[in-house]
């Protein structure tokens, strides 16, 4: 059973995930219009992870017979800059993220929920590697700088991701 103060918690935690959703969705159709169709690709793939995030966490509120609570998902800024300026926003996103999960594993602790410490345990993980990735990528676009075919050809290495949905990851 979830408590009071872990539910509206987890609830926020939802609102979160689907606000990286809709961030990652407008960065996407940022990079289309810009005719960046590999970066395009990989933050529509972003967006759907960030999706099942959001139902991972909305499963398990309803799971522990707790109340789904929806709250209005913010406006994403809208003007993305640069793929480096995009990744590096990502990344500080990422890092809000981490945190934010950071303080429900300390709540969970409070509060003695053992579920729930060990629901949290898959997110603690997730954000090193959403984290790593990011870092990954912004390595790589330093590395580039302004060169064309540099570009080019991390574009075309983006194009190729593919979206694995949490539960076959397990
Ligand atoms: Fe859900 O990990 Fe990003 O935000």
């Amino acid at each position: 059973m979830l408590s009071e103060k872990m539910t509206v918690a987890l609830n926020g935690q939802i609102n979160k995930e689907m606000y990286s959703a809709y961030l990652y969705m407008d960065m996407s159709a940022h990079c289309t219009y810009e005719g960046l169709d590999g970066f395009a690709n990989w933050f529509m793939v972003q967006y759907q992870e960030e999706m099942s995030h959001a139902m991972k966490i909305y499963d398990y509120i309803n799971e522990q017979g707790g109340k789904i609570i929806l709250e209005a998902i913010e406006k994403p800024p809208g003007d993305f800059g640069t793929p480096l300026e995009m990744f590096e926003a990502t990344l500080k996103h990422e890092q809000f993220i981490t945190k934010s999960i950071h303080d429900l594993v300390t709540l969970a602790n409070e509060e003695k929920d053992y579920a729930t410490q060990i629901f949290l345990q898959w997110f603690v993980t997730e954000q090193i590697e959403e984290e790593a990735n990011d870092n990954e990528m912004i390595a790589k676009l330093k590395l580039v700088g302004n060169d064309g075919n540099g570009l080019f050809m991390i574009d075309n290495e983006l194009a190729t991701r593919t979206f694995t949905p949490p539960a076959s990851e397990e």
